[in-house]
Order: C-alpha cells, then sequence, then structure tokens
C-alpha cells in the first residue's frame, strides 16, 4: 500500500518534471488576460493569414505545399536565401485587407510573423534575414497592418514559429527539414531560443497592444528543452493581457491561455493528429483552410463551399470553439479573388445569422449530426445543419422551454417535452439549405 503510494507519488513528480514544470508553472492570468479570453469567446471569427516569402513559389506545384516548401522541395538554405530579393509586394493595401476582414464579419487577424523558414515578416532587430532588410520592398509589413488594424478596431494576434530551418543554432535539428542542404552542423540551442525571445520581445514591444501569440513548432523537436516557462512568462510580463496558444496537439500547458485545433472540430481528429481532448479552462479555436494549403498555392483549386465553411464554423460555435479562417496572400500582396468572394459570402450569412453566432458560448447539448447548439443568455440557438425536415429529438436537451421561433421570420415553431429532452417539429418550407435556426427563450 505504502509502496503503492510512493509510485504514485513519483509518478506524479514524474509527470510534473516532464509536461507542467517545462511551461508557466503556477500561472495565473491578470484580470486583462481573463477579460481578453472573454472578449475572445464572444468575437467567434478571425482570419488567418500564411504570408512570407515562399508566396513566390505559389506552392511550386503540388498541392497542398506552400509554406513548407523548403523542406518538400528540399531547397538549400543558401538558394532559399535568394528569395527575398525578389519579394516585392507593391500592390500590398492594408487598408484594404482589414476593410476586407471587416465586411467578412472576422473581428482579428492571426498573421505569421515567422514560419518554419525562418524569414521574418517584420523589422527585426536581431536579424538582417527579414522583411524590412531583405526584401526591395524594404517596409515592415506587420506593422503596417497593425497600424490599420488599430484604426478599423481590428485585433491582431502574431503566429510564430518555433521551429526554424535557418538559424545555424537550432541544433540539434528535429525532425523535419532533415534533406536540406546546407542546414547547420552544430550550435547551441539555447542561443536559438535567446534569439527566438528576443524576437518575440520585439513583436511585444514594437507594435502597441497585440491580441496575443500562436505558437506553432514545438512539435519538431518533442524532447528538447524549449524554455516555455521563461517564454509564456516574458511574453505575459511585457503583456499580460496577451493570449498564448500553441499547436503543440497536447491539452494546454500552464501559461497557455488558448487552446486550438488545426482543421478539425475540438474532440474529433479526422487529421491524425488531433488526439487530444478538449479543455474546459481556456478558450478554444478551430483553424482552417479554405483549399488545403496554407501559403499561397496556384494549382490547389479544391476549395472548400461557402456552404460547408458555414456549417463548420457553427459547429464550432457549438463546441465553444472559434473560428480562425485561412488564406495565403500573393506574392504582389493581393489577397486572391477566390479567397475574398468566399470571404465576401461568410459575411453575408453573418450579417443575417450573426446574432446567433456572436456573443454566444456553447449550447446545452453538444454537436451532433444534425446540427449544433449555441446559447446566449436565455437563450438556446438551435442550429439545424442537417436534416430532412420533421420531428427533431434532441435528447439532453432542457425542457423548460418559454417560446420557440424560427429565426428567420419570427413563426412559432413547435417544441414538446420528450422523456429524453425535447422534440421540435421541422416543417420542410422551414428549412435552410445552410442553417436553420430555431431561436428558444428559456423559462
Ligand atoms: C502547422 C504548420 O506546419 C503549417 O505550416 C501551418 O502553419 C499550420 C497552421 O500549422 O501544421 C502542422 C502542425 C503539426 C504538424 C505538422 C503540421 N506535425 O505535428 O507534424
Amino acid at each position: 500500500m505504502k509502496l503503492q503510494r510512493l509510485f504514485s507519488t513519483v509518478f506524479i513528480i514524474a509527470m510534473f518534471a516532464s509536461v507542467g514544470l517545462k511551461a508557466q508553472e503556477g500561472y495565473i492570468p491578470t484580470q486583462e488576460n481573463l477579460d481578453n479570453r472573454e472578449w475572445f469567446q464572444d468575437n467567434k471569427y478571425g482570419l488567418f493569414v500564411h504570408w512570407g516569402v515562399y508566396s513566390i513559389m505559389g506552392g511550386g506545384g503540388d498541392q497542398g505545399i506552400a509554406e513548407w516548401i523548403m523542406d518538400h522541395k528540399n531547397i538549400p538554405v543558401g538558394q532559399y536565401e535568394k528569395l527575398p530579393a525578389a519579394f516585392n509586394p507593391t500592390q500590398f493595401d492594408p487598408a484594404e485587407w482589414v476593410s476586407m476582414v471587416k465586411k467578412a464579419g472576422m473581428k482579428y487577424i492571426t498573421i505569421t510573423s515567422k514560419h518554419h523558414d525562418g524569414f521574418a515578416m517584420y523589422d527585426s532587430r536581431v536579424s538582417d534575414y527579414n522583411v524590412v532588410d531583405a526584401t526591395p520592398y524594404g517596409k515592415d509589413i506587420l506593422g503596417m497592418l497593425k497600424k490599420e488594424c488599430d484604426k478599423q478596431g481590428i485585433k491582431l494576434f502574431f503566429y510564430h514559429s518555433q521551429l526554424d530551418w535557418h538559424h545555424p543554432d537550432y541544433f540539434p535539428i528535429g525532425r523535419t527539414g532533415t534533406k536540406i542542404e546546407g542546414r547547420t552542423q552544430s550550435g547551441d540551442f539555447n542561443t536559438y531560443i535567446d534569439y527566438m525571445n528576443t524576437q518575440l520581445s520585439e513583436l511585444l514591444t514594437q507594435y502597441g497592444e497585440i491580441g496575443g501569440i500562436w505558437f506553432d513548432g514545438m512539435w519538431d523537436k518533442p524532447d528538447a528543452d524549449w524554455r516555455l516557462a521563461e517564454t509564456y512568462a516574458l511574453i505575459h510580463k511585457h503583456q499580460p493581457g496577451a493570449l498564448i496558444g500553441s499547436n503543440h496537439h497536447k491539452m494546454p500547458y500552464p501559461g497557455e491561455d488558448f487552446m486550438m485545433f488545426e482543421r478539425d472540430l475540438p474532440g474529433e481528429n479526422s487529421m491524425g493528429f488531433n488526439k487530444t481532448g478538449i479543455s474546459d479552462h481556456v478558450p478554444l479555436e478551430m483553424c482552417e483552410t479554405m483549399n488545403g494549403s496554407w501559403g499561397f498555392n496556384i494549382v490547389d483549386q479544391n476549395y472548400k463551399s461557402v456552404d460547408r465553411l458555414i456549417k463548420t464554423m457553427v459547429r464550432a460555435a457549438g463546441y465553444g470553439a472559434n473560428f480562425l479562417l485561412n488564406t495565403g496572400p500573393m506574392s504582389n500582396g493581393k489577397i486572391q479573388p477566390e479567397n475574398v468572394d468566399t470571404l465576401m459570402a461568410i459575411g453575408q450569412w453573418l450579417e443575417t445569422y450573426g446574432d446567433a453566432i456572436y456573443g454566444t458560448r456553447k449550447g446545452p447539448v453538444r454537436p451532433q449530426e444534425w446540427g449544433a447548439t449555441t446559447t446566449k443568455g436565455n437563450v438556446v440557438y438551435v442550429h439545424v445543419l442537417d436534416h430532412k425536415g420533421g420531428k427533431l429529438e434532441i435528447p439532453g436537451m432542457e425542457s423548460k422551454v418559454k417560446s420557440a421561433v424560427f429565426f428567420d421570420d419570427g413563426s412559432s415553431a413547435e417544441v414538446k417535452k420528450t422523456k429524453k429532452g425535447v422534440v421540435i417539429t421541422l416543417p420542410a418550407e422551414k428549412l435552410k439549405p445552410i442553417d436553420t435556426i430555431v431561436v428558444l427563450t428559456m423559462k
């Protein structure tokens, strides 16, 4: 018995040593941070932007590759370094981008400050490998975008890659980019982490208040000491309100303020890498591509339909998760017209139905094949996404319904209490092609 207890104590200590202590142990979010988490959950919908010098190659002729082209095509470091000289997005108009985002009904932007290729899309002082020093364009893209975001009331987050195929101290190298010629043969990983932390300090001090940092890439070296405690504390010291998340596909570590799911609804694992559960103490976010690529790809025309994307957004909201929809801008600075069209169509839908999304939290029953529920105050929105009409039974649904109406025309809906929950009658003529919303006001 005693031995057993000793074992479990040792086990618990080992668990903390391997996971917990690596991150910001004992972290208590400030009130400002908690307020921002509420803001985040209320605002639901953002634009993910994967933009870097790789956009010049337009995906290199293969589907699904863009920002990964250095790895997929094994482009030697010295050759890849020639790309910045060709990066000149003279048609980049931040005002146009942010206006588009607003029309799309999006409330924040998460843009790549540095992807795995190591190239900084802002004015960094610790490396010339950045958009100001190494390109003919010579302007601070993130700074320009931030200014416009502030003007138009859009929050800006930075995606920052911890993985770096370019930096000489990213050593030993990890699981990816192993065949890229000219990568480092030696180096000191701690020097790399110092460098990364300095870049993060720049991002947190040069541009005013930002929404947060979206980390990615520690999965490249799962056993390395990433010094997360230090990095997270540094970010929260500069900006206590900034939300930290990391795409490590694990449950959130201490110091992280939200949890993300890559191309999957929370708890689903269609991609094969979202094997964790769903955190119940931090906000959630799901990110999705419009085709199959994150960065700009000229041959990937496998676009998801507007209907499908809206349904995914609604299901995500049903899980209480934000929807971060991606675009990969072209190397001239424009966002491809197909993507703009999709964003405008979703924005139009939100103009009508946004009340059932913004400001809501996950509903009383978890998303099902037929649809999802969201809730705000004493109202439950039943989003019917896939149903042929007739009786819709919802087991587990709170049955103290005061009134039930169709969102579209305000006409009343028939709701009956059952032993298990409620049954809603859906006349075929009330069904909408995307989402038929029944508004339940609870007692
Ligand atoms: C990552 C990036 O690699 C990708 O380019 C994009 O930025 C996306 C949003 O995030 O995707 C991943 C994350 C994890 C793995 C692979 C790709 N992984 O665990 O192998």
